[in-house]
């Protein structure tokens, strides 16, 4: 049985919540609290962060990486495009995740001029996304469950509108119909 070290309110876990759920993989959850982590989380990763996956006495932390193993092991339903240039288009955006992120944090933390920052990197998911159905191409796949937990949390806890953004406005909407994803916007309405 698969263990995942999670904490609700992590993105980055997240990510391994909604791949786990779209691949109905049964696994156990040990809740971190992030304020006051326990000492033996280091013994699982030694940055002590979340998410880690354990089996046994084989642990896999990092949340893209989680992501790849748990594609390669559960392989269905795919999540990754069989065609691959989709696929490394999909890993292009996840590889690429820190640029979106930084600006996102930046305007949780309040920095000056965040929210400017954090809206040019949604207006380039809008160009992608105005281009494609998906982040990857054609199908939806780890690309999108990369980025939504970041975007279900700005506008729904940071309140960012994402009226001048339809194209994210409307990948959103059909990622809210999963219910891998649904699942986590009542995580994030209830934080
Ligand atoms: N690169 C890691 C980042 C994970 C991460 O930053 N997790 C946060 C919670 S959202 C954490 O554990 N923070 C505790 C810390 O930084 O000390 C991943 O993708 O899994």
């Amino acid at each position: 049985m698969l263990t995942l070290y999670d904490a609700a309110r992590c993105p980055y876990c997240a990510r391994a919540r909604i791949v786990l759920a779209e691949k109905a993989v049964e696994y156990e959850t040990v809740e971190i609290d992030l304020a006051d982590r326990p000492a033996w989380i280091y013994e699982k990763n030694a940055t002590g962060r979340v998410p880690v996956l354990e089996e046994g006495d084989w642990l896999l932390p990092e949340s893209a990486v989680i992501m790849e193993y748990l594609e390669e092991r559960f392989p269905a339903p795919a999540l990754l495009a069989a065609d691959a240039a989709e696929r490394a288009l999909a890993r292009l955006w996840i590889f690429r995740h820190d640029d979106f992120t930084k600006p996102y944090y930046a305007l949780r933390r309040g920095e000056d001029g965040a929210a400017a920052r954090f809206d040019e990197q949604l207006t380039a998911l809008d160009a992608a996304l105005g281009e494609q159905p998906w982040l990857g191409g054609n199908e939806y796949g780890l690309a999108d469950i990369a980025y939504v937990p970041w975007v279900l949390r700005a506008r729904d806890s940071l309140g960012v509108s994402l009226d001048a953004h339809p194209a994210v406005d409307d990948w959103l909407a059909r990622l809210l119909e999963r219910p891998a994803v649904a699942a986590e916007a009542a995580v994030v309405a209830a934080l």
